[in-house]
């Protein structure tokens, strides 16, 4: 499939998704609804139109790119690390937010220590097996409520939320958190996502309503 088509095909999924199980009631407390965002209780799936399938088996996370110890994970490895619970709101640029998702994971931190990246390393490129990308900041990458979750409320992540493993980033939009994640490279420069070469914010702060650039 074209780039193009999968941008339509992902454009068609959204507006389903909302027609069908959003909610679209707006909550008083603009202490913790973004601005422009509204509350849902259901848990949309916006995706490439590609949901793969990864067997376990077959799964490997890869930490590269401007590190001291490029290292590739297998499923059993990966579950072997410190696991980290933490329960945060979910921010779609769509405008649909999430409240309290409670996550089960590997902290972003723990997979830097594992790969030791460089001091000339100041970004974040993720990968997926969907073909799909994102980018960020290597400082923001660092908060403790970064991680990379293999559960979803108690249950392995689903295949259509991003399974068998996805980023959260709560702090910033959603689309910056790789669902079906594959590698994590380390950067001195900056290089554009999936959704920010196509005009996303490249900062995505929900809260300053960075959603297009
Ligand atoms: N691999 C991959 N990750 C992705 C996406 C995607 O299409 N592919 N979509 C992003 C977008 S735009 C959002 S809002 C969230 C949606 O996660 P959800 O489907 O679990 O709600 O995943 C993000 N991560
Ligand atoms: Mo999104």
């Amino acid at each position: 499939m074209s780039k193009d088509r999968y941008i339509e095909a992902k454009q068609r999924w959204a507006e389903k998704q909302k027609a069908r199980g959003v909610t679209a009631r707006t909550v008083a407390s603009a202490d913790r609804l973004p601005p422009g965002q509204k509350l849902t209780n259901g848990f949309p799936v916006l995706d490439l139109g590609v949901q793969p399938a990864i067997a376990h088996a077959e799964w490997q996370l890869t930490l590269n790119g401007l590190v001291a110890k490029p290292t590739t994970l297998s499923w059993a490895e990966f579950n072997a690390l410190p696991q980290v619970d933490d329960v945060s709101d979910f921010h779609c640029v769509t405008t649909w937010s999430k409240y309290d998702c409670h996550w089960r994971g590997v902290a972003f931190t723990t997979l830097y220590e594992l790969a030791q990246p460089d001091p000339a390393a100041k970004y974040v490129y993720f990968t997926s097996y969907d073909g799909y990308s994102t980018n960020v900041p290597l400082a923001s990458c660092l908060d403790d409520d970064v991680l990379i979750a293999t559960s979803f409320a108690g249950e392995p992540v689903s295949r259509e939320h991003g399974g068998p493993a996805r980023v959260i980033i709560p702090k910033l939009y959603a689309w910056k958190g790789a669902k079906f994640v594959q590698g994590i490279t380390f950067l001195a420069e900056d290089k554009l996502g999936f959704w920010e070469v196509r005009g996303y914010s490249n900062t995505a702060d929900p809260w300053k309503e960075e959603r297009y650039a």
